[in-house]
């Protein structure tokens, strides 16, 4: 199989962990591209129609995607249990709610990076900012307890979602103000598995 990556995307890092965390990294070969709404790659398109990665090609059927789909096939695939029964939705909406958080910074970026300088609207960056805050408070008040079980997909998803802020947006400070949430992610940040899938610029 090959995954159809770049090195600081968080949604590719999603399925990075979920390779380590189930040992499913030699089956996977990655081709890393450098793609954006306004260049996209052709590996990119001829994945996914709608241009954007992961995407994983596959020997026995056609490529998938999204980021959420490529993790349930390898979860499938390896048996892992990562998106186990009893707990499904909650792991579901935990994951809906990191993509979320990633879906605005990448949105953030590529509004101050790809729009030209007189185009870009602050407003709008902080209407996408003010989504990741209220998705922390919502973290810190109601999902602790899920945090503190056994490893799932949500787990992971947030772990690459705060691990993105921290890569991106270090200088917003999301730590303050959410002292549990911050000690769960310096917890998960130690795991080999996110050790070895560090964002890199
Ligand atoms: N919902 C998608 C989001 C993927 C996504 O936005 N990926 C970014 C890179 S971090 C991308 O491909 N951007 C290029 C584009 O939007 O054209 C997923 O979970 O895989």
């Amino acid at each position: 199989m090959q995954l159809i990556s770049s090195p600081a995307s968080p949604f590719v890092r999603k399925v990075r962990v979920l390779l380590h965390e189930t040992g499913l990294d030699g089956q996977v070969e990655e081709l890393s591209i450098a793609t954006s709404p306004l260049a996209t790659a052709p590996e990119a398109i001829a994945a996914n129609p709608l241009g954007r990665i992961p995407a994983l090609l596959r020997d026995d059927g056609p490529a998938l995607y999204d980021s959420r789909v490529i993790c349930r096939y390898l979860d499938a695939r390896a048996g892992a249990g990562l998106y186990p029964e009893a707990r499904l939705w909650e792991v579901l909406t935990l994951e809906a709610t990191a993509d979320g958080m990633m879906d605005s910074c990448v949105l953030m970026i590529y509004e101050t990076r790809l729009r030209p300088e007189g185009a870009r609207s602050a407003e709008w960056v902080e209407a996408q900012w003010a989504k990741v805050a209220r998705a922390l408070d919502a973290l810190e008040d109601r999902w602790m307890d899920h945090l503190a079980g056994p490893l799932d997909m949500g787990q992971i998803a947030l772990g690459c979602a705060l691990g993105y802020l921290d890569f991106r947006y270090g200088a917003r400070g999301w730590r303050q103000g959410h002292p549990a949430l911050a000690a769960w992610q310096d917890g998960f940040a130690a795991r080999e598995s996110m050790v070895r899938t560090a964002p890199v610029a």
